[in-house]
C-alpha cells in the first residue's frame, strides 16, 4: 500500500475542484528520498491527492489498480529503477494511457532523455519549483481527462453505430459486415456456419391490437430470449422491423434446426408480457434456415437462401422451421 497523504500529514483537497483545470487529481509520486518526496506531496496536497511509493515495483502495481491521473517518477531513485517502472508503465494496458512526469537531478539529465524517448510526457529538474510544478501537474491532467473523454466519445459512438436502439442487439449493418469475415474464416477453417433470419408472425396485429409500445415490448423481450438461447459466438442482430438474423459459426444444418426448432417452441410456449395492462400476448416466429454451402459463397446469396425458407415457413403455415 502506498503511503497517502494523510499519512505525511496532509488534508486531501477539497472534491469539489473542476475536472477541466486539472485540479483536484490522483497522483501516485514514485521517490524514495523523504525529504524530496514529503515537500513534494506538500506542495502538491493542495490541489490534488498524493500518494507517495518509494518502491518501484510496488508502485507499478498501485498505478495498475489505482486508477490515477498521473505518475509522477523519479529518475534518480536508488537502486536505478525509476526508467524501468517508466517503460513497464508504457506497455501495461491498465496504465498505457496515464501521463508520466520524470523528475531528476540536473547530473541524470542522460536518464531524462531516455525516460523521453520511452514515453515519459513531462519532466521537471531538481530544485523544483513550486509555480512550475502545479502548472506541469495540473497540464498533464487535464490532458489525461481529455483524452479520456474523447477515447469514451469514440468507444460511444462505435458501440452506437453497430447498436440497435431499441433491443441492444447488434444491428444489420454490423452483421451484414461481420457476416464476411465469419463466412471466411468458416471457410479457411472448412467448419460450417449457419444462418437464420427469424420473423414474427402476424406483428402488424401485435401492434393494431395493443399498440406499437406493446408490440416495442415484444421486440424487446423476444431479443432477450433469442440472447439467452444463442452461444458466445453466435451473432444475433435486428435485421429489420421484426425481423432478426442469428449467424452460428461452427454449426450444421442439423444442429442449427435443432437450435431453431427449441427457439420456436420456448416463443411459442411463454407468452409475453407487455408493458401496460396485465394482459400477456401469445406470439409466434417463422425462422428460414440455411448453411454456408460452398467456399467463397457471396454472403448475400445465403441470405437469399433463408429468406426463400422462410418464406416458405410463412407459406407454409407460419411457427415453423424450414431450411
Ligand atoms: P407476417 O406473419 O407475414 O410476418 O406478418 P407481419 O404482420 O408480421 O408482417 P408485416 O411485414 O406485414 O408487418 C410487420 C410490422 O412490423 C409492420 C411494422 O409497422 C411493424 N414494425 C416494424 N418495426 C417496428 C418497431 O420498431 N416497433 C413496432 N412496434 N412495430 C414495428
Ligand atoms: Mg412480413
Ligand atoms: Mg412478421
Ligand atoms: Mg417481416
Amino acid at each position: 500500500r502506498a503511503i497517502t497523504s494523510l499519512e505525511i500529514g496532509m488534508q486531501a483537497p477539497e472534491r469539489s475542484a473542476v475536472a477541466d483545470t486539472g485540479k483536484g487529481g490522483r497522483i501516485l509520486l514514485v521517490d524514495d528520498r523523504q525529504s524530496s518526496y514529503e515537500r513534494l506531496a506538500t506542495l502538491l496536497a493542495a490541489e490534488h491527492t498524493i500518494d507517495v511509493e518509494p518502491n518501484p515495483t510496488e508502485a507499478l502495481f498501485h498505478a495498475a489498480e489505482g486508477n490515477y491521473d498521473l505518475l509522477m517518477v523519479s529518475l534518480d531513485l536508488n537502486n536505478f529503477d525509476g526508467l524501468r517502472l517508466c517503460s513497464q508503465a508504457r506497455s501495461l494496458e491498465r496504465t498505457r494511457h496515464v501521463p508520466i512526469l520524470a523528475i531528476a537531478d540536473p547530473e541524470n539529465s542522460t536518464r531524462l532523455l531516455r525516460g523521453l524517448e520511452i514515453g515519459v510526457n513531462d519532466y521537471l529538474l531538481r530544485p523544483i519549483d513550486k509555480t512550475e510544478l502545479l502548472a506541469r501537474v495540473r497540464t498533464q491532467i487535464r490532458r489525461r481527462r481529455y483524452t479520456d473523454h474523447l477515447r469514451d466519445n469514440v468507444q460511444n459512438s462505435i458501440e452506437m453505430a453497430i447498436t440497435d436502439a431499441l433491443t441492444g442487439l447488434h444491428n444489420r449493418r454490423y452483421m451484414e459486415s461481420h457476416l464476411a469475415t465469419l463466412a471466411e474464416q468458416a471457410a479457411t477453417r472448412g467448419k460450417p456456419l449457419a444462418l437464420m433470419i427469424l420473423d414474427i408472425d402476424f406483428f402488424k396485429s401485435i401492434n393494431d391490437n395493443y399498440g406499437h409500445d406493446a408490440g416495442d415490448d415484444v421486440l424487446r423481450e423476444f431479443a432477450v430470449r433469442v440472447r439467452k438461447s444463442i452461444r458466445g459466438i453466435d451473432l444475433a442482430c435486428r435485421y429489420g422491423g421484426e425481423e432478426f438474423v442469428i449467424v452460428m459459426p461452427e454449426t450444421d444444418l442439423h444442429v442449427a434446426g435443432m437450435v431453431a426448432e427449441r427457439l420456436r417452441r420456448s416463443i411459442a410456449g411463454e407468452s409475453f408480457a407487455i408493458h401496460k395492462g396485465a394482459k400477456r400476448i401469445e406470439v409466434t416466429i417463422s425462422i428460414g434456415l440455411t448453411t454456408l454451402e460452398q467456399k467463397g459463397e457471396a454472403v448475400a446469396d445465403v441470405l437469399k437462401r433463408a429468406d426463400t425458407a422462410l418464406y416458405r415457413a410463412k407459406h407454409d403455415g407460419r411457427n415453423r422451421v424450414v431450411s
